[in-house]
């Protein structure tokens, strides 16, 4: 899967949100996700608007806004449809069903009524799953599996990492994709189902930070570990000129899928 284009790879997947992705990146010529990972609402939208026609996926972590309101995910909203960009919530549910099932519709945030994507660690078993579609599915809504992390020590990995694989195919309705480091098959096979690999960890400047984060290069993260969207946070974020940086990863990500594609 790995050869072909995002988009002869939407005939694969059965959950409308990862067609939808898989197209609109080969639409829109982006494999670029951006962690915007700021505590102001105006900040948030401000990035939004502007990197927005040049990713694929806005990335939120929308409780660490210190002035969050209602207002906030219609506003997301419109400039996704403005600039054609997939919003994930990406609040790596970690509880058992019932619970996931209020975080994920209820409380303050109402993440299933804005967000196209979310996450959930498997480390509850299949129950997460379940909790989380009863509310997704419906919506239209996709989910990803967290089956590897980018930071140091992380113990999601080896037999975890493919019990996790295993879990994604029971469920492919609703997970149509993994965060990860690297795409997954099964021990001693070929990989057999095709899921979309979104990778956290990614500067082209730095090798880490302080608490544990490991940063690759675009390169290795779309050529070596053959996954599909990079997602970029400091790197595009805290740099002086964040739409130049932007357009830097975008290209650096977009020339590694043409490679990797023989598209170039
Ligand atoms: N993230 C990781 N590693 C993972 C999963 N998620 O870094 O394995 C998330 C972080 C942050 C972003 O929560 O929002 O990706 C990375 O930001 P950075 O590029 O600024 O390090």
């Amino acid at each position: 899967y790995a050869k072909q284009t995002y988009s002869a790879r939407a005939g694969g997947f059965s959950n409308p949100t990862g067609v939808q992705l898989l197209r609109l990146m080969d639409e829109k010529k982006t494999n670029l996700s951006i962690a915007a990972d700021v505590t102001s609402k105006v900040e948030l939208l401000k990035m939004a608007d502007q990197l927005g026609p040049y990713i694929c996926v806005f990335k939120t972590h929308i409780d660490i806004l210190s002035d969050y309101d209602e207002t906030v995910p219609g506003a997301l909203q419109a400039l996704a449809e403005k600039h054609h960009f997939l919003i994930f919530e990406d609040r790596k549910f970690a509880d058992i069903g019932s619970t996931v099932k209020s975080q994920y519709a209820s409380g303050i945030y109402k993440i299933a009524s804005w967000s196209h994507i979310t996450n959930a660690h498997p480390i509850p078993g299949e129950g997460i799953i379940q909790g989380l579609k009863e509310v997704g599915l419906p919506l239209k809504r996709g989910l990803l599996l967290l089956a590897e992390m980018s930071s140091k020590g992380t113990l999601a990995k080896g037999e975890y990492s493919q019990e996790t694989l295993r879990m994604a195919k029971r469920n492919k309705d609703f997970v149509f994709g993994f965060i990860g480091q690297r795409r997954l098959a099964e021990e001693g096979a070929e990989e057999d189902e095709d899921f979309l690999y979104l990778t956290p960890g990614v500067s082209m400047a730095q090798p880490g930070d302080s608490l544990g984060q490991q940063y690759r290069s675009p390169e290795q993260v779309i050529l070596e570990s053959k996954c599909d969207v990079i997602i970029v946070g400091r790197g595009i974020y805290g740099a002086a000129d964040p739409v130049a940086k932007a357009i830097e990863y975008r290209a650096a990500g977009w020339n590694a899928y043409l490679k990797r594609t023989q598209q170039a």
